[in-house]
């Protein structure tokens, strides 16, 4: 088995691509060629400048396997980094159709927001802290639907393929530094509803144990595989539970104690 040069790298962001399009799952890429973890990233970047290219920017970074519970769902260890386009974006409130996924998961998360000048940030200084660049947070919730037939993946697959990312809503936002002054960020409640029923329920500190600790995974990370901070950009911190597969026809509420909900309408 070889490993996949440039123009392999665009071949498989356009086969993941197409899966994603068709609603079809694939077979992990990583059972028919070597797939660094270098060479993933490459794909989800190259994937990523595929969308902006058709119209479809980037609009933030999301972190995953950030809670443990998540990572062991899964069966890996580290935590990944993948980008956020805008098409992927639902409003608090609005349907979400779930007729073109595959076999679509949701998660409860915390999201930050980041300042205009977050992309002057030098990302290769280990000293410069994203923190000083985000200004609000709020209750976030993410869909995610893997690409791979199962839902079953390596480390490098998941890399390659987004990191399942698919949908996202995100709550309304409140100015970080007064919820700080009140509120430990690590321990904060936080709830998953599907028609008024909790189906998952955690702690923002499942998150990294603080998910303030997410800003320096994405430092280090987008700066070792080569991602852009988008100017007033989303960072998604990662999810404080187990994913829960969705089903078409509810009401899905993600909750944060003293934070917030944002909600979506399956259809
Ligand atoms: C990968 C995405 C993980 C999170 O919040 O942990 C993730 C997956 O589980 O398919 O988004
Ligand atoms: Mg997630």
């Amino acid at each position: 088995m070889a490993s996949p040069d440039a123009a392999a790298l665009g071949d498989l962001a356009r086969e993941l691509s197409s899966a994603a399009a068709a609603g079809r799952a694939i077979e992990q890429l990583s059972r028919q060629r070597i797939l660094s973890l270098t060479s993933a990233y490459g794909i989800q970047l190259v994937g990523a400048r595929m969308r902006a290219e058709a119209g479809d920017p980037p609009v933030g970074l999301k972190l995953g396997f950030t809670s443990r519970e998540k990572a062991a769902q899964m069966g890996v260890r580290d935590v990944i980094l993948g980008v956020l386009s805008a098409s992927a974006q639902v409003s608090d409130g609005a349907a979400l159709p779930l007729r073109t996924l595959i076999h679509p998961r949701v998660e409860p998360e915390a999201a930050f927001l980041l300042r205009e000048d977050a992309a002057t940030a030098d990302l290769s200084d280990e000293t410069t802290d994203l923190l000083d660049y985000v200004t609000h947070i709020a209750p976030a919730l993410e869909v995610i639907d893997s690409r791979y037939r199962d839902f079953s993946f390596s480390l490098e697959d998941v890399v390659a393929d987004n990191t399942s990312a698919a949908r996202f809503a995100v709550g309304r936002w409140l100015e970080l530094g007064a919820v700080r002054a009140s509120r430990d960020l690590a321990r904060l409640a936080v709830r998953l509803e599907v028609d008024g029923t909790a189906v998952a329920t955690g702690s923002t500190g499942n998150i990294l144990g603080d998910p303030l600790r997410a800003l320096a995974a994405v430092r280090r990370l987008a700066n070792r595989y080569g991602h852009a901070l988008t100017p007033g950009g989303i960072i998604l911190a990662g999810a404080a539970t187990a994913a829960v597969p969705l089903r078409a026809g509810t009401n899905v509420v993600a909750t944060i104690e003293g934070i917030g909900s944002v909600s979506v309408r399956t259809g």
